[in-house]
C-alpha cells in the first residue's frame, strides 16, 4: 500500500530532482558561454542524470499505483561565477539533496514502507558517490589556483566525462 504522505513525499523528491537539473543546466550554460567545453560536458551529463533521478521515482511512483503531481521548478540562480564558488555551490547543493532523500528514508520508515526503502537504497548510494566525485573535483580546483594552463587541462579532462544511463532501484 503506498500511503499520500510516501506520493506527497516522493512528487517533493521528484521536484528537487528536477530543480537540480535545471541548475546544472544553467552551470552548463555558464561555461558553454566562456566556451570551457569539458566543463560544460560535465555539467550536460549532471543535467542527464538528474533527469534520470526524477524519472526513476515518477516510475516508482506509478508502479505503486500512486498519482504525479509535477510542480512549478523554481528559477535557478548561481551563488557567484568564478568557477571554485560555483562548485562549492555543487556540493552544497548536493548535500541538500542527500539530506532531503533523507527526509524522504524517514517518511517511507514512518509509514513502514519497506519497498520504498528498500527503492531508496540506490538514492543513498548515489548521493555518497555524488559529494564524493564533487569534493575531489573542488579539491583539484583549489590546488589550480589561479593556474590557468591546469585549468585547461582539466577541462579537457572533463570533456570525457560521458552519461551511462542508472540502473535505478
Ligand atoms: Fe539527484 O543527485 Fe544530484 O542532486
Amino acid at each position: 500500500m503506498f500511503s499520500k504522505k510516501m506520493e506527497e513525499a516522493f512528487n517533493a523528491q521528484i521536484n528537487a530532482e528536477f530543480y537540480s537539473e535545471y541548475l546544472y543546466l544553467a552551470m552548463k550554460s555558464h561555461f558553454e558561454e566562456l566556451h570551457l567545453n569539458g566543463f560544460a560536458n560535465w555539467f550536460g551529463v549532471q543535467v542527464q542524470e538528474e533527469h534520470a533521478h526524477g524519472m526513476g521515482m515518477y516510475d516508482y511512483v506509478h508502479e505503486r499505483g500512486g498519482k504525479i503531481n509535477l510542480a512549478a521548478i523554481e528559477k535557478p540562480e548561481l551563488k557567484g561565477d568564478d568557477t571554485v564558488a560555483i562548485f562549492e555551490q555543487v556540493l552544497e547543493h548536493e548535500q541538500l539533496v542527500t539530506s532531503k532523500i533523507n527526509g524522504l528514508v524517514d517518511v517511507a520508515e514512518a509509514e513502514h514502507d519497506r519497498a520504498a526503502l528498500s527503492f531508496l537504497d540506490w538514492y543513498i548510494k548515489e548521493q555518497v558517490e555524488e559529494e564524493a566525485n564533487v569534493r575531489q573535483l573542488l579539491a583539484t580546483l583549489k590546488l589550480i589556483g589561479e593556474d590557468k594552463k591546469a585549468l585547461l587541462m582539466l577541462d579537457r579532462e572533463l570533456a570525457a566525462r560521458t552519461f551511462v544511463a542508472p540502473v535505478i532501484g
